[in-house]
């Protein structure tokens, strides 16, 4: 089994700013305790992060026959990008929107996802651990893939 973890803009500057919203680890701290949680699953991660659009939509395309989920956090792009909601509903991959703040939460122009539409499920609001319940969750999404529920 295998889950591509993809991150959207800016992300790389987590841990560095903002921390009251976003919380202290980078995102290869982040990524480090998922690829911990993993081993321990006995499933394998790979990590990408772009603050481009394009280079999204062409990693979600690449993803098709390689990868078992999607964990997706389209940071800014959530709540804009027409062609990365059209990439995930096209690839046939199932994908998990996840976020480390409560997007509901806060300024009205967050609380709408359009992702969110073709993805199973979302997790957000729990910082670093959204990433962690994101593997979780992929993997039950990926064991009823296989099982044919
Ligand atoms: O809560 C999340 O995970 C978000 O996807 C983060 C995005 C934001 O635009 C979404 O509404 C919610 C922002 C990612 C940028 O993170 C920064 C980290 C440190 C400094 C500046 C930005």
């Amino acid at each position: 089994m295998k889950i591509l973890f993809l991150n959207g803009p800016n992300l790389n500057l987590l841990g560095s700013r903002e921390p009251e919203v976003y919380g202290r680890l980078s995102l290869a701290e982040i990524e480090a305790e998922v690829r911990k949680r993993a081993a321990e699953r006995g499933v394998e991660v790979e990590f990408a992060q772009s603050n481009s659009e394009g280079v999204l939509v062409d990693l979600i395309q690449q993803a098709r026959g390689r990868f078992d989920v999607i964990v997706f956090n389209p940071a800014g792009y959530t709540h804009t990008s027409v062609a990365l909601r059209d990439a995930i509903a096209a690839c046939g991959i199932p994908a998990i929107e996840i976020h480390l703040s409560n997007i509901h939460a806060r300024e009205p122009f967050r609380r709408e996802s359009l992702i969110a539409p073709v993805c199973c499920g979302q997790v957000l609001g729990f910082g670093a651990g959204s990433y962690v319940l994101g593997l979780e969750a992929a993997i039950m999404v990926a064991g009823h893939n296989r099982a044919g529920n």
